[in-house]
C-alpha cells in the first residue's frame, strides 16, 4: 500500500513544487536584483581571494532551477529522495572557462552550478563586497540560501554587497553560471571564437570602509599634456569629505572636496613625462578621503586625431598593431592570469607591435595593465558582434551596460588608447541608431579617447575598393576589416588597388586582414587558398603589405591575428579542428612563415617613439 501511494505523493509534491518555483520566478523577475557597477581597481583593496577548487553540478537541461538547488537542501531522513548534490560531484577550478577542465564540457553551452563555502569575520562598521572579474555569460550568485543577484555579459566585472548578508563563521555562496547563446544575447547567437563558460575570471571577497572611494577618472584633459580633468566618487553615508590626490614622485598634493553626492572634481596642472611605447612612464598615485585611501599606477598621454592623423602626445603615430583572442593556446583555454598575458604580449612585442586590438571583448585586467607596462597601446571592444538583434527589446539597454562596464573598469588606464564599440555588424537603420547612441553616449563619458566601430560593407569591383557608409562619420577612425587574397579573391595586383572613400579626412586603419594556415603545412599548392599552407599564408602578407601603400589616410594596420585559436564552426577535419588557423602563431607556440613578413613589415615602418 506505502508503495502504490508515494509515487503519487511525489508526484503531488513535485507539481507543488513546479507550481511555487514558478510563482517564486515569477515574483523575483519584477524585482531582480541586477549588480552594482564594479568598485575600480580591485585588485589594490583589502582582498580576499575565493578563487581556488569550486564544487560543480552540470545541468544541461536546466533541471537545477525548478529543484532549486541554491537552497541545497540535505536528505533529513532515509526516505528523502533528493537527486542533486554538489557532495562527490565534480570540482571545478576558479578562475577558469570549464569547458576545458572536463572532457564531458568541451562542448558544453549550457548551465553549470559552482559552490564554495567561506569563513568571513566581518568587523562592525565595515563592508563587504563579492566581486567577480567576470562569468559568461549569465550568472545568478546566491549566499546562504538566498539570492544577491544577478549579471548578464560574460566579459566584464560585476559586484554585490554581502555586508548585511554575509554570516559571522561559515558561508555558503553558489553561483549559477550560464553561457548558452541568446538570440538577444550580445554578442548573438553566431560567433567565431570559442564559447567558454563558468567562472572565468577572479572571485573576491572586498573589504571596505563604511564610506569607501568606488570610482576615480584620473587622466589628463583632451589636447592637454600638463592639465588633469578628471573626479573622484566616494560611496557611503559620509557624502561629505576633503579628497587628496598625490603624486609624491612630482610632488603632486591636490586636495578637494566632495559634494552631496560624494563627488568631487579633480582639476590641476603639473609636469608629466608623457607615456608612449617607447617609455611607457606611469607614476605611483594615492587618491584618499578621510575614510579610505585606494593606490594606483597611472601614466599621463594625450591621444588625438588631427585631420586624418592619429597624434599620440602631439606627434603623429602609425598603430603597428595585431589581433588577439583571450586564449592560452598551450592550455586551449580561456587565459586569465598576468602569466598568459605576458605570452601572448611578449610575442606582439618581438613582433614589433605598439599596439594590440583585443578581441572582440574585454579581456581580462591582467592584459590591459601589463600591456600599459609593456609600453603597448590598447584598442579595448564590447563584443556586439555581427548576428546582433539591434531591435530585439533590451538589447541596446545590454551594449550601454556591457560600454559602461568596460570604461568603468579601464578609464585610468592610459595605454587604452581606442574604445570599440562593434565590430562587422549588418547594415540596418536600427543598427545605425544603435551605434550612433551609443558612440554619443561613449563619449560623454570619456571624451579623451578615439571611438571607432568596425564596419566592413565596403565594395571591391575592378580592383577598386569603395568605402560607402556614412556612418563612419561618427567616428574618430575609420576601421576596415578586409580578407582581399582570402575571402575574396584578388581582381588585379595588391600594389594597384584604388579607393573610392565617401568619408575623407579621417585616420584609416585596417583592423584585420589575413588567411589561414595550418603550421607545417607546406605541401598544398601555394596559390590556392584551398591548401591551408603557411606558403600561401605568406603570399596573402607579402599582398597585403603591397596594398597598404595604397590605402588613403592610412594609420594602422591589425592583422588577424596573433594566435591560432579555438572556434567551434571551423570544423575542417585536416586543418582546422575546432581552430581557427589565421594566427601567425600556432596553437603549439610555432611562428608560422607570415610572421616573419609582417616582422619585417613593422620594422620598416618608423615612428617618433
Ligand atoms: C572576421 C571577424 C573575426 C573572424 C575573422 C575570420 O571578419 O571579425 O572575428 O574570426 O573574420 O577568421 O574569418
Amino acid at each position: 500500500m506505502r508503495r502504490t501511494t508515494k509515487p503519487m505523493k511525489n508526484k503531488v509534491i513535485k507539481a507543488l513544487l513546479i507550481l511555487g518555483v514558478f510563482i517564486y520566478s515569477s515574483i523575483s523577475g519584477l524585482s531582480l536584483i541586477y549588480a552594482q557597477s564594479a568598485m575600480i581597481n580591485v585588485s589594490s583593496r583589502h582582498c580576499t581571494s575565493l578563487n581556488g577548487k569550486w564544487q560543480a553540478i552540470i545541468d544541461p537541461t536546466g533541471a537545477g532551477d525548478w529543484r532549486q538547488v541554491w537552497q541545497e537542501r540535505k536528505p533529513e531522513k532515509k526516505t528523502d529522495f533528493i537527486e542533486y548534490s554538489f557532495e562527490g560531484g565534480p570540482v571545478l577550478n576558479v578562475p577558469g572557462d570549464f569547458n576545458s577542465q572536463m572532457t564531458e564540457l568541451k562542448y558544453f553551452e549550457g548551465t553549470v552550478w559552482y559552490k564554495r563555502t567561506f569563513n568571513y569575520n566581518l568587523n562592525d562598521g565595515k563592508r563587504l563586497f563579492l566581486h567577480f572579474g567576470a562569468v559568461n555569460y549569465f550568472a545568478s550568485i546566491y549566499l546562504n540560501g538566498n539570492l544577491v543577484g544577478k549579471h548578464e555579459g560574460g566579459f566584464t566585472p560585476f559586484q554585490f554587497e554581502i555586508t548585511d548578508a554575509v554570516r559571522k563563521g561559515g558561508n555558503t555562496v553558489v553561483v549559477r553560471a550560464n553561457n548558452q547563446r541568446l538570440k538577444d544575447g550580445i554578442p548573438g547567437l553566431g560567433y567565431d571564437w570559442f564559447n567558454y563558460g563558468g567562472i572565468t575570471r577572479d572571485v573576491n571577497l572586498v573589504e571596505t570602509e563604511s564610506t569607501y572611494i568606488c570610482d576615480y577618472f584620473i587622466q589628463l584633459k583632451k589636447h592637454s599634456l600638463n592639465d588633469v580633468l578628471g573626479w573622484v566618487k566616494l560611496n557611503g553615508i559620509r557624502s561629505l569629505q576633503e579628497v587628496e590626490v598625490r603624486i609624491p614622485e612630482i610632488n603632486v598634493d591636490y586636495k578637494t572636496k566632495t559634494n552631496n553626492e560624494g563627488l568631487a572634481q579633480v582639476k590641476f596642472t603639473s609636469k608629466f613625462e608623457p607615456w608612449s611605447p617607447g617609455n611607457p612612464k606611469v607614476y605611483k598615485i594615492s587618491v584618499r578621503c578621510e575614510t579610505d585611501t585606494v593606490n594606483d599606477d597611472i601614466g599621463f598621454r594625450s591621444v588625438e586625431v588631427k585631420g586624418s592623423k592619429i597624434l599620440l602626445n602631439g606627434k603623429p603615430v602609425f598603430l603597428k598593431g595585431i589581433n588577439i583572442h583571450e586564449e592560452n593556446p598551450f592550455r586551449a583555454a580561456r587565459a586569465y592570469s598576468e602569466p598568459d598575458a605576458l605570452i601572448l604580449l611578449t610575442w606582439a612585442k618581438e613582433l614589433g607591435c605598439n599596439m594590440v586590438r583585443l578581441a572582440h571583448y574585454p579581456h581580462n585586467e591582467y592584459m590591459i595593465r601589463l600591456a600599459e607596462k609593456m609600453g603597448i597601446m590598447v584598442w579595448d571592444e564590447i563584443p556586439v558582434y555581427q548576428q546582433i538583434e539591434f531591435s530585439a527589446p533590451g538589447v541596446t539597454d545590454k551594449m550601454d551596460l556591457m560600454m559602461h562596464e568596460m570604461v568603468g573598469r579601464d578609464k585610468n588606464r592610459c595605454g587604452v588608447i581606442v574604445w570599440s564599440l562593434s565590430n562587422e555588424t549588418s547594415p540596418s537603420a536600427a543598427r545605425d541608431n544603435a551605434l550612433i547612441n551609443i558612440t554619443d553616449k561613449c563619449r560623454s563619458l570619456d571624451s579623451t579617447r578615439l571611438i571607432t566601430s568596425v564596419i566592413n560593407d565596403q565594395n571591391y569591383k575592378n580592383n577598386i575598393i569603395s568605402v560607402w557608409d556614412t556612418l563612419y562619420r561618427h567616428f574618430d577612425i575609420i576601421s576596415l576589416n578586409e580578407y582581399l587574397g582570402w575571402y575574396v579573391p584578388w581582381q588585379g595586383r595588391p600594389q594597384d588597388v584604388k579607393w573610392n572613400m565617401l568619408c575623407k579626412d579621417k585616420p584609416v586603419v585596417i583592423s584585420e586582414f589575413g588567411g589561414e594556415a595550418l603550421y607545417g603545412n607546406n605541401n598544398g599548392p601555394k596559390d590556392e587558398a584551398a591548401s591551408w599552407s603557411e606558403d600561401y599564408q605568406e603570399q596573402i602578407y607579402k599582398d597585403q603589405t603591397a596594398l597598404l601603400k595604397t590605402v588613403p589616410d592610412l594609420c594602422g594596420t591589425f592583422p588577424w591575428l596573433l594566435v591560432d585559436y579555438r572556434s567551434s564552426g571551423r570544423m575542417h577535419p585536416v586543418y582546422q579542428n575546432g581552430w581557427n588557423r589565421k594566427g601567425l602563431i600556432s596553437d603549439r607556440g610555432d611562428k608560422k612563415k607570415a610572421w616573419y613578413i609582417l616582422k619585417a613589415y613593422y620594422d620598416s615602418v618608423k615612428n617618433i617613439y
